[in-house]
C-alpha cells in the first residue's frame, strides 16, 4: 500500500502545507521567484528522481537509461527550438554550477573574466572575490555609469585595456534593457568570449519583450526557475556564433559538467525543465511575459507617485530597485516591515551604497510571481499604496554605516518595535483578502 507523506512524515507534510498557505496569502515580489505549474511539480516529484544517469544521452555510465535519454533529449530539443541555438546543456543543477561550467570550459586557471560588480547589480558567480570564480580566475569588474545605467563606451574602454578572455553581461538587479548587440561588438573587438547570463530575463526574452543575446553572445546561461517559471535548475546554450569561435565548446562544456563539477544529473528536474519549455512555447506564455513588464512599469509609476526613489528612474523589465535613503529607512528594516504587511521581497544594495550587504540601503522587487497569479496594471496602484503605508511605519529607522555596535543595537530595537506594530498586520490582512481573488494553480 502506498504510504502518503501525510502518514509517513506528518511534520514535513504540515510544513509543506504551511508553506503553500504562506505563498497563497502574500504578495510574492522577490524578482527571481515564481509559481510553477502543477505539471512542472508533477514531473519534479516523479520516479525519475530514482535514477542515476551520469553522462549524456547515448553515452551514460549506468545502464537503464533509455527513458532518461529520451527525457533529456526532449528537454534539449525544446530549448534549442525555443531559443534558436544549435546546442543546449540542461544538466547544470542551478545557476552557479552553470556559470562555473562555462568558466571551466573556456578559461584556464588564472585567466581573466570581467562582469558587472556585485555591488552594482552583478552576481557573485561573475568573479566576486569570495566565490569560486573569483578565487580560481583573475577577475576585474565594470561599474554602472551615470544614472545607474550601463556605460557601454566606458565598458569598451576597460575591456580593451584589461583584455579579459571572457566578458560577462546579464545581471540580478539591473532594471534596464541590456544592449547585447553592443556587448557582442565589444567582445569581438577584444577577441574574447561573451557570456550572457540571462537568468532573470529568460521569460521576457522568450516572450519577445527583451532582445535576445543569441545572435551576439557565444554562450548563454540561464536558470529555469525565474521568469521562465520552471523548476529550480539551469541551462547552458551555445550559439552559432559560439560554435564558430570554437566548435569544441559543447564537448568542453560536457566535460566541465562531468567529471568537472557534477555527478549524475537530476532527471526529475530535467523532465520538469522540459515541461516548462513546452509551456514557454505557448501564446499564453508570451502574453504573461508582456504582462510582467506592463505590471512592473505600472508599479514603477505608482511607486514614484508615492515618493519612492527608483534606481535608474524606472524599469524596462520585471524588476524595480528602490533606493530608500530618501525615506531614511534601512532596506533590511523596510523588507521586514513589508513582510509583516504581507509583501515579500529582498533588501538589496543600490549603486554607491555605503552600507554593508547585510544592511543594504535598498529593496528589490519584481512582478513575475504576481503576474502568474493574474494581477494586472490596475492592481499596481493598490500595491504601491501598501508599500507607502508599510514603509511609513518604519520611516526614520535608518542605520549607521560606520558604527557596527550601534547598528546592531538599533536593528534589534527596530525589530522589537515592528513586532509590536499593529498597522503592519492590518495591512497584511488586507493583502490576504486581496490575494484570495488571485488563486494559485
Ligand atoms: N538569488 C538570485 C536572485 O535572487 O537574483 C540570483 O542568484
Amino acid at each position: 500500500m502506498i504510504q502518503s507523506l501525510k502518514h509517513t512524515d506528518p511534520q514535513i507534510f504540515s510544513l509543506i502545507k504551511a508553506e503553500a498557505k504562506r505563498q497563497k496569502n502574500v504578495l510574492e515580489m522577490i524578482a527571481s521567484e515564481n509559481y510553477t505549474s502543477h505539471a512542472v511539480m508533477e514531473a519534479l516529484g516523479s520516479v525519475l528522481t530514482n535514477k542515476y544517469s551520469e553522462g549524456f544521452p547515448g553515452k551514460r555510465y549506468y545502464q537503464g537509461n533509455s527513458i532518461a535519454d529520451e527525457v533529456e533529449m526532449l528537454a534539449q530539443e525544446r530549448a534549442k527550438h525555443l531559443f534558436g541555438v544549435p546546442y543546449v546543456n540542461v544538466q547544470p543543477l542551478s545557476g552557479a554550477p552553470a556559470n562555473s561550467a562555462v568558466y571551466f570550459a573556456v578559461l584556464k586557471n588564472g585567466e581573466k573574466m570581467m562582469g558587472l560588480s556585485l555591488a552594482m547589480g552583478g552576481h557573485i558567480t561573475h568573479g566576486h572575490k569570495l566565490g569560486l570564480s573569483g578565487r580560481l580566475f583573475t577577475s576585474v569588474h565594470y561599474e554602472l555609469g551615470k544614472d545607474a545605467l550601463l556605460d557601454y563606451d566606458a565598458i569598451e574602454k576597460q575591456v580593451m585595456q584589461e583584455k579579459p578572455q571572457l566578458l560577462i553581461c546579464g545581471y540580478t538587479a539591473y532594471p534596464r534593457e541590456i544592449d547585447f548587440k553592443r556587448f557582442g561588438e565589444i567582445a569581438d573587438k577584444a577577441g574574447c568570449y561573451l557570456m550572457a547570463d540571462v537568468s532573470h530575463i529568460t521569460g521576457l526574452i522568450v516572450a519577445g519583450v527583451h532582445p535576445s543575446p543569441v545572435p551576439y553572445a557565444h554562450i548563454v546561461t540561464t536558470t529555469t526557475h525565474k521568469t521562465l517559471r520552471g523548476p529550480r535548475g539551469a541551462m547552458i546554450l551555445v550559439t552559432e556564433k559560439g560554435l564558430q569561435k570554437d566548435p569544441e565548446l559543447p564537448k568542453k562544456l560536457e566535460t566541465a559538467i562531468i567529471p568537472g563539477l557534477q555527478g549524475g544529473p537530476h532527471d526529475n528536474q530535467t523532465a520538469a525543465i522540459a515541461v516548462s519549455l513546452k509551456e514557454a512555447a505557448t501564446a499564453s506564455f508570451k502574453k504573461y511575459g508582456k504582462q510582467i513588464v506592463a505590471n512592473a512599469q505600472a508599479l514603477a509609476a505608482e511607486l514614484q507617485k508615492q515618493g519612492f526613489e527608483l534606481v535608474s528612474g524606472g524599469t524596462d523589465n520585471h524588476l524595480i530597485l528602490l533606493d530608500l535613503r530618501n525615506k531614511k529607512v534601512n532596506g533590511r528594516v523596510a523588507a521586514i516591515a513589508l513582510e509583516a504587511a504581507g509583501i515579500v521581497l529582498n533588501y538589496n544594495g543600490v549603486p554607491g551604497d555605503e552600507m554593508p550587504p547585510l544592511f543594504a540601503s535598498g529593496i528589490r522587487l519584481g512582478t513575475p510571481a504576481i503576474t502568474t497569479r493574474g494581477l494586472k496594471e490596475k492592481d499596481m496602484k493598490k500595491i504601491a499604496e501598501w508599500y507607502r503605508l508599510a514603509v511609513k511605519e518604519v520611516e526614520g529607522m535608518d542605520l549607521p554605516s560606520d558604527d557596527k555596535v550601534k547598528r546592531s543595537t538599533l536593528f534589534k530595537e527596530y525589530k522589537a518595535a515592528m513586532l509590536k506594530n499593529k498597522k503592519l498586520p492590518a495591512i497584511a490582512k488586507e493583502v490576504k483578502a486581496f490575494c484570495k481573488k488571485f488563486p494559485i494553480e
